[in-house]
């Protein structure tokens, strides 16, 4: 498919110049473009942030609500039109601080969903405020002695809660990060993918210099089902490794476990249920 089908007319980007959530975009329209998943097929949800506007900078559908609130509806949106290809995008701040109980447990539920975290180590939209993942010393307008606080390790509690796919790339490796955010997308159950990216006005520290000296590769030694050694890389913190870490292949997704389905396979969506009867439902559950 031509990746031009999910190109927006007339829009106005808010990210500054130079901002990895360009690279990000780019790289998550090939990857659909080469996924051949049509637009309309597509929902995008996400919450608030700088990289929570990236719904809306390619043609599909989207879902735009509260902050920290991606992985709700974007679960709610898959377990009722199973049919579509779910992606929630946002920023570290949005799915590891204010969503960050929801990432646990949409983990442990295992919606058939990619959830794509654009993780810069800072608050970007709102002008630099630490984030989970902002590395201790970092100095901003409001930890001026500098972050003092244990950072945020998404890969090893996802792998802990025995994600289905997880994953961290770089976007300063484009090609990469395309080639990694497909697996995901391709992958049947939840798949994180962690992307390291710079703000390059409100991070002066995570530079793409840095994010370059301070990322490798795994290696072909790495074995992404052996969740033990998936959980050991996830812990390296001075050099960042990046590939697909931890993928889960046999493990039965949130719309395969639900009741709803065991005996009808009909979309949620498309299914007809009579006003009366969610009244007399509604009625049951009020005191
Ligand atoms: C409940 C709530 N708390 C705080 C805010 C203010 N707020 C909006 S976006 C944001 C952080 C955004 O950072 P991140 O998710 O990392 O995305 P970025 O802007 O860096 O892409 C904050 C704290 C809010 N809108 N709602």
């Amino acid at each position: 498919m031509d990746v031009s089908r999910f190109d927006m007319s007339g829009i106005e980007i808010a990210w500054c110049p130079g901002c990895g959530d360009f690279g990000i975009l780019s790289s998550l329209k090939k990857s659909l473009a080469e996924l051949d998943i049509a637009p309309e097929k597509l929902v995008m949800v996400s919450g608030i942030g700088q990289a929570a506007k990236m719904p809306h900078y390619l043609k599909c559908n989207v879902f735009n609500g509260l902050h920290g609130r991606a992985l709700p509806p974007a679960t709610a949106i898959k377990a009722v039109n199973p049919g579509l290809t779910v992606i929630a995008a946002s920023g570290d701040g949005d799915m590891y601080g204010e969503g960050g109980n929801h990432f646990m447990n949409t983990v442990r539920r295992n919606p058939d969903i990619t959830n794509i975290v654009h993780n810069n180590m800072i608050y970007g939209l709102t002008k630099g405020q630490a984030s989970p993942t902002s590395r201790p010393g970092l100095v901003t307008p409001i930890q001026p002695g500098g972050v003092v606080n244990e950072p945020f390790n998404p890969l090893a509690v996802a792998i802990s809660l025995d994600a289905s796919f997880v994953a961290r790339a770089f976007i300063g490796d484009a090609e990469e990060t395309k080639d990694i955010i497909k697996q995901a997308i391709s992958h049947k159950g939840y798949a994180l993918v962690d992307i390291l990216q710079p703000c390059v006005s409100f991070n002066k520290s995570n530079t793409y210099k840095w994010f370059k000296d301070n990322t490798v590769y795994l290696d072909d030694s790495h074995d992404p089902e052996n969740k033990i050694m998936a959980l050991e890389k996830a812990l390296e913190v001075d050099k960042l490794p990046l590939g697909v870490f931890y993928t889960k292949k046999s493990k039965a997704t949130f719309e395969e476990n639900i009741t709803i389905y065991k005996n009808d396979s009909t979309p949620v969506s498309k299914r007809t249920r009579s006003k009366e009867s969610i009244r007399k439902l509604i009625a049951s559950q009020t005191a």
